[in-house]
């Protein structure tokens, strides 16, 4: 199952005509360097090439009224003053002669796009496009925008392939408000965008884009808005809110299809955002998107306006389509003050429609309302200073030559797609005699040596970027366990991210010096965190509640693992039943997000039926779709929430309001040592 590009050199064929500094920027090389970018990685090569298609009228007439289409049609044949006016009537747009058949081709190219995934001859793609398409209205164009082209291929799947639910995330820096308006009232399709607002005072200036439009009537809900009041938003900024609000509501959402609205102007470098978002972000928006509908993702491209930057992201987000392992995202931190505020407000506004929200925090008390009326009292600019960022470059994304290694015993076969791997070195004398020294000392050692033998050695070449990811089943879960983090956290500067799932005993792992940390889902009541580094999380059913273990991997697990930044996860299953297999290869797929695409997966002997599934996610498919998610039990959405809390002093991505913390250091003696 592969991944579809759409592109088409047709669309760099229109350009600005006259002198107007707010559109000066939406030139004709924004589709050529990126789709140049694609070329010399590599990565046009690995795609299936789709072709592009007009979108018929009546396509069109799904979202626009007539006499705009007729409008439209015109522009071909006017001349260049019949254009000025035409243009005049909209705001920060233009036209060409040639603008309505590319607008046509953009719009095409998301049907065609719609069509190779839902047919199933991708699992996913992306279209590079212009005209884009997400400020253009039922009857106007605006922002650059003609035809509104997700909106259309909204309307297009759920018409031409039943779909019943439309997931729409707009990560481009400006409000796409004709996909609001489009969507506005339809439980159908949930809209969700973030943009530079800075209280109404950046474009374009509608009050409707603040968090508080959640959507009308049936649509209440349905439209999740996050509102930057500040520029220069970073890379913990964006991971927060999706982790913290994004995420929890598309999962109990549950999309059919995922549409991406991927304008790169979010991105650093970008004269419009002013954001300092990395271009390697949107490999992991992509990853996090990833597991949602079955996999089925169409991403079209929207703004972008800084070239180089503009460039990197689009390889990014098509290495990550591809199923190339993400690079780590470099220093994450907390979210900032200002995005925590947004993040909180959102959250706030719209715990009444989402169960997963429900225990969040009331809206803040601060003067938000009298934020809001400052527009039109100008307060003085500073002057645009053009000063020229500078970033570096993504590193290359090497896909490691092999991609799954197993290590199972005689018997169990080998899962498709997967490489059978055991120890052909012998390990070094230093090592066996540490293994036997600690670990040995009451178990038949020859068998269990030669399955730590192969163990630890399948560690160092998956840390040698030689092997992605692995799988292992194991008679002595713990001694494994034990071994493997050992072996790894004994490299210098190295982290190892521990996640047990199950209700074992998880072994005592050295988590005083930072070097491993332990997160272990269970029910066991209540356990108490033992300092920073080890996490239970111990929910009342379990993960046999799906809504619950779910929610807790998405506002818990992802956001300590992306502070925590390890090298490698070990995921490991304990005895874990009640645990179905879409939940833990949701949780399988998310987690390769992390260290590289490391993931080390550790299974009791016993356990044989999870194999196929667990193979399959760490080859990187898609996990299957949970369907809409119940509520959780509300004892463990509190739970989660305040574990958040407890936590957060100590891992800042789990804050989800500005309010301060306290410190947890009376039940936490070991980090003080080490903050
Ligand atoms: C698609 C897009 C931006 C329009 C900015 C107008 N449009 N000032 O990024
Ligand atoms: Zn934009």
């Amino acid at each position: 199952m592969g991944t579809a590009l759409i592109y088409d050199e047709e669309m760099t064929k229109y350009k600005l005509l006259w002198v107007d500094p707010a559109c000066k920027i939406e030139v004709p090389e924004r589709l050529t360097v990126s789709h140049e970018a694609l070329v010399e990685s590599g990565l046009a090569d690995r795609c299936v090439s789709v072709p592009v298609r007009e979108a018929t009228e009546a396509d069109i007439l799904q979202v626009h009224s007539e006499e705009y289409l007729e409008g439209v049609k015109k522009t071909p044949y006017m001349t260049l003053e019949d254009l000025k006016e035409f243009t005049l009537q909209y705001g920060d747009v233009y036209f060409h002669p040639n603008i309505y058949h590319c607008a046509k081709l953009a719009a095409g190219a998301a049907l065609q796009l719609v069509d190779s995934v839902m047919t199933g001859k991708v699992r996913n793609g992306m279209a590079l496009v212009r005209p884009p398409g997400h400020h253009s209205m039922r009857s106007a164009a605006s922002g650059f925008c003609v035809f509104n082209n997700v909106a259309i291929a909204a309307q297009y799947a759920k018409q031409k392939y039943g779909v019943k639910r439309v997931l729409i995330v707009d990560w481009d820096v400006h409000h796409g408000q004709g996909v609001q308006h489009c969507f506005e009232d339809d439980p159908s399709v949930l809209y969700f965008s973030w943009h530079r607002y800075e209280h109404q005072k950046f474009w374009p200036n509608l009050r409707e884009s603040d968090f508080d439009c959640v959507g009308k009537e049936k649509g209440a809900g349905f439209n999740v808005n996050v509102p930057w009041n500040e520029v220069k938003m970073q890379n913990s900024d964006y991971l927060s809110v999706f982790c913290h609000l994004l995420l929890p509501v598309a999962y109990e959402f549950c999309p059919d299809l995922v549409l991406v609205c991927a304008g790169f102007d979010s991105a650093i470098g970008d004269p419009e955002g002013e954001m300092c978002a990395t271009p390697d972000i949107f490999a992991h928006l992509t990853h996090l998107l990833m597991n949602l509908a079955g996999g089925k993702l169409c991403a079209l491209l929207e703004g972008g306006y800084n070239l180089t930057c503009l460039a990197q992201s689009v390889c990014q987000t098509v290495h990550t389509l591809l199923g190339d392992p993400a690079p780590r995202p470099a220093d994450l931190h907390g979210p900032c003050k200002s995005a925590l505020e947004s993040l909180h407000c959102a959250r706030s506004a719209h715990r009444q429609y989402w169960a997963c929200l429900k225990h969040a925090a009331d809206l803040p008390t601060s003067d938000i309302s009298t934020k809001r009326i400052r527009l039109g009292e100008e307060d003085e600019k500073p002057l645009d200073t053009e000063e020229e960022l500078v970033w570096p470059e993504p590193p290359k994304r090497l896909a490691p030559a092999l991609r799954t290694a197993v290590v199972l015993p005689g018997g169990v076969a080998c899962p498709d797609g997967c490489n059978q791997f055991s120890s052909s070195e012998e390990l070094d004398p230093v090592t066996v005699n540490k293994l036997t020294e600690n670990l040995l000392k009451d178990v038949d050692e020859s068998d269990a040596l030669s399955i730590l033998s192969s163990l630890i050695a399948l560690v160092e070449k998956m840390e040698k970027n030689e092997i992605c990811t692995g799988l292992a089943l194991v008679q002595d879960i713990s001694m494994a366990m034990m071994c493997v983090v050992q072996h790894a956290a004994s490299a210098p500067d190295n982290r190892v991210l521990v996640v047990c799932v199950g209700y074992g005993e998880v072994p005592l792992l050295d988590t005083i010096n930072g070097k491993t940390l332990v997160v272990h889902f269970s029910n066991k009541e209540s356990e108490k965190h033992k300092g920073r580094y080890y996490i239970p999380v111990c929910l009342k059913k379990g993960f046999s509640d799906t809504s619950g273990f779910i929610q807790a991997v998405l506002g818990l697990l992802l956001p300590l693992g992306y502070e925590y930044d390890p090298g490698l996860v070990l995921l490991v299953r304990m005895s874990a039943g009640g645990l179905c297999d879409g939940v833990w290869q949701q949780l399988t797929g998310l987690l390769l997000g992390l260290a590289h695409g490391h993931t080390l997966v550790l299974m009791q002997d016993g356990e044989r039926a999870p194999v196929g599934p667990t193979a399959s996610s760490l080859l990187g498919d898609p996990a299957p779709s949970l369907g809409p998610l119940l509520a959780p039990l509300p004892e463990d959405v509190a739970y989660v929430e305040n574990l958040r809390h407890m936590l957060s002093a100590d891992w800042k991505l789990l804050q989800t309001t500005g309010e301060s913390t306290t410190a947890s250091s009376d039940i936490n003696m070991t980090h003080k040592m080490h903050a």
